[in-house]
């Protein structure tokens, strides 16, 4: 890892939020003087009780969850004096390229990048640019590593969504929209998407079933 990388993951302790890679800036992706960045997200739900702490002292606010990551990649960002960026930043920023860039991931037909550790349980929550490209580190561990996809014969994810939704090659964000708003999608918004939850990939990273209802309203609403 490199020493840019151990500073961040050691201001980042305590807030269940971690490095998960570095990667090189494309030309055309919006960030003029910018040459590359270090990704900031979490394996299962390990910011999830920090968060929820967190949440329940300031009452209230609007996109908790953003609004959460912010202030701690912020502050983050501001010892090391460089920019840090958003997944919820508007024009929406390529995290899942940067991510498929820094990681090797692949996507899955949930539409998230699959990890070969937690499957489809883990997301970015913010991302720190640096004018100067990072010196090349020892190869990452998960690095170009099996996508599970490839190992899974049974593809239950295909099978599991009450209206089709998830296919191999798109996601049909309409129909299961309109399923949540419905009262049929009650199982789906109180325990989670039960596609995402057929999976057999990272198991023991699984979101517990508050955080993924966390979540499925902030999907649902849109
Ligand atoms: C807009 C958005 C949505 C929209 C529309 C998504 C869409 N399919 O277009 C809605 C609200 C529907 C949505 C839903 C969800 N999202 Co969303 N979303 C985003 C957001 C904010 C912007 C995406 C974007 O347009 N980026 C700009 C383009 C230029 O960037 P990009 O890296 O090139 O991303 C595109 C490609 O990777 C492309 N793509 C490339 N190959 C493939 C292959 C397949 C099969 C698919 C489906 C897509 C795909 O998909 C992206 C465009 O949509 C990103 C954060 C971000 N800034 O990227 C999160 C993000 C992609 N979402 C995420 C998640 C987790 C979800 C949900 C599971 C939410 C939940 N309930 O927890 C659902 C599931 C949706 C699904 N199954 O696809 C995560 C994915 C993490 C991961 N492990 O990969 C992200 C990265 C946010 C984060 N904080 O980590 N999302
Ligand atoms: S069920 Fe299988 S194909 Fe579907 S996302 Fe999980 S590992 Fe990939
Ligand atoms: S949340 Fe429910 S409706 Fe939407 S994709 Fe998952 S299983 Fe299908």
């Amino acid at each position: 890892m490199r020493s840019i990388e151990r500073f961040i993951d050691e201001a980042l302790s305590g807030s269940g939020l971690a490095t998960r890679g570095a990667f090189a800036l494309e030309a055309g992706e919006g960030l003029e003087g910018f040459s590359s960045g270090v990704l900031i997200g979490h394996l299962g739900g390990t910011f999830w009780p920090i968060f929820r702490a967190w949440h329940a002292a300031h009452p209230g606010i609007a996109d908790p969850l953003d609004a959460w990551s912010k202030a701690i990649i912020g502050d983050v960002a501001h010892d090391v004096q460089k920019r840090a960026v958003f997944p919820s930043d508007k024009p929406h920023l390529p995290f899942q390229r940067w991510a498929a860039r820094a990681e090797g991931l692949k996507h899955g037909p949930l539409g998230v990048l699959m990890h070969p550790q937690a499957g489809p349980w883990h997301a970015y929550r913010g991302a720190i640019l640096f004018e100067q490209p990072l010196e090349a580190g020892p190869p990452q561990k998960d690095r170009l590593a099996a996508h599970p996809c490839d190992m899974c014969a049974a593809k239950p994810c295909l099978a599991a969504c009450p209206v089709n939704a998830v296919s191999p090659d798109r996601f049909d964000v309409e129909a299961c929209r309109a399923h949540l708003a419905s009262p049929e999608g009650a199982p789906c918004m109180t325990g989670g998407c039960l596609a995402r939850n057929a999976c057999p990939a990272g198991g023991g990273f699984r979101y517990s079933a508050e955080q993924q209802a966390f979540h499925q309203a902030a999907f649902s609403a849109g």
